[in-house]
């Protein structure tokens, strides 16, 4: 499972575009996007510089968790 925390999720649109990027750039693996904790958790094939990239693409900095 790949876990990325990301400290600027502010709110639930937010936590909806972090969610959309992280899932086109993992098809196929589950993504769980949790506005409390600031965490995305992957689980699935996912390949982490990539989803990284993508919520970078989003406009959040992702860090890892
Ligand atoms: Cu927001």
């Amino acid at each position: 499972m790949l876990t990325f925390t990301v400290p600027d999720m502010s709110c639930g649109h937010c936590a909806a575009t972090i969610g959309k990027a992280a899932r086109e750039a993992a098809p196929g693996a589950e993504v769980k996007v949790d506005l409390g904790t600031k965490r995305v958790e992957i689980e699935g094939a996912a390949d982490a510089t990539k989803v990284a990239a993508a919520i970078r693409a989003a406009g959040y900095e992702p860090a890892a968790a």
